[in-house]
């Protein structure tokens, strides 16, 4: 099996490319990596310095692929199956990737913001970004309730890249700053995402960590 991938379970990142994965029933060796474990964080840097994951190794073409994005761009051009991922079409290609962008820069990162400003050590908080990160996730609910009302996935009724990024980040978002019940397209589309058999699975492979997620209980409250 040519394809490695080095990943924790409950990441939002790494959600977003196990999707992918598990859309196409593609074949992979499956590296969960203890970032707080020192020797394991050591090996991981010597793969790719900058210490975040996703990361990719084809050992078949002796590439290491990192970003999320790219590696499911790479999956879906290299190692395709029934679920395109990426649209033939360029113009199609460039939304699904403008929307691929959004959910990560606009959900995922603020999200993951909230989130880690609970890690932080005391006196060390950040309350004037972390409001921020609360005002820029209420503009980005407001475009997808507008965006999902009459569309089944992000970029109508194909399956894409754009969703395998969306579905993590509006969960994780729901638990750090909720839509409200107001939201009901936005609400939707994240239920139809859950409910997705590739998501569902990496959800339900996530669910033996979600204790060490610093909202656990807010994520147990909406999702069980
Ligand atoms: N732009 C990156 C972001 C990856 C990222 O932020 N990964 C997080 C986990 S969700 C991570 O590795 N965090 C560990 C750390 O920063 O030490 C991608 O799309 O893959």
């Amino acid at each position: 099996m040519s394809l490695e991938f080095y990943f924790h379970p409950l990441s939002s990142f790494c959600q977003k490319v196990l999707i992918a994965l598990y859309e196409n029933d593609t074949p992979f060796t499956p590296h969960l990596v203890d970032l707080s474990n020192s020797e394991e964080r050591a090996d991981f840097l010597r793969l790719w310095p900058i210490g975040k994951f996703p990361l990719l190794r084809d050992a078949a073409e002796d590439l290491t692929i990192p970003e999320s994005s790219i590696i499911i761009e790479y999956l879906a051009l290299r190692h395709p199956g029934w679920t395109p991922l990426m649209p033939a079409d360029p113009d199609l290609a460039r939304q699904t990737r403008l929307r691929d962008r959004f959910y990560d820069l606009y959900v995922m990162a603020p999200m993951q913001q909230i989130v880690g400003d609970t890690l932080r050590p005391d006196g060390h908080n950040d309350p004037h970004g972390v409001q921020q990160a609360k005002a820029l996730l209420e503009t980005a609910y407001d475009m997808i309730e507008a965006d999902m009302a009459d569309k089944t996935w992000a970029m109508g009724e194909a399956f894409s890249m754009a969703d395998c990024a969306a579905g993590p980040a509006l969960m994780y978002a729901n638990a750090a700053a909720p839509f409200g019940p107001g939201r009901k397209n936005v609400g939707a589309y994240l239920r139809r995402l859950m409910a997705r058999p590739s998501f569902a699975r990496a959800i339900g492979e996530a669910a033996p960590y979600i204790k060490f997620f610093p909202m656990a209980d807010k994520y147990r409250a909406l999702y069980g």
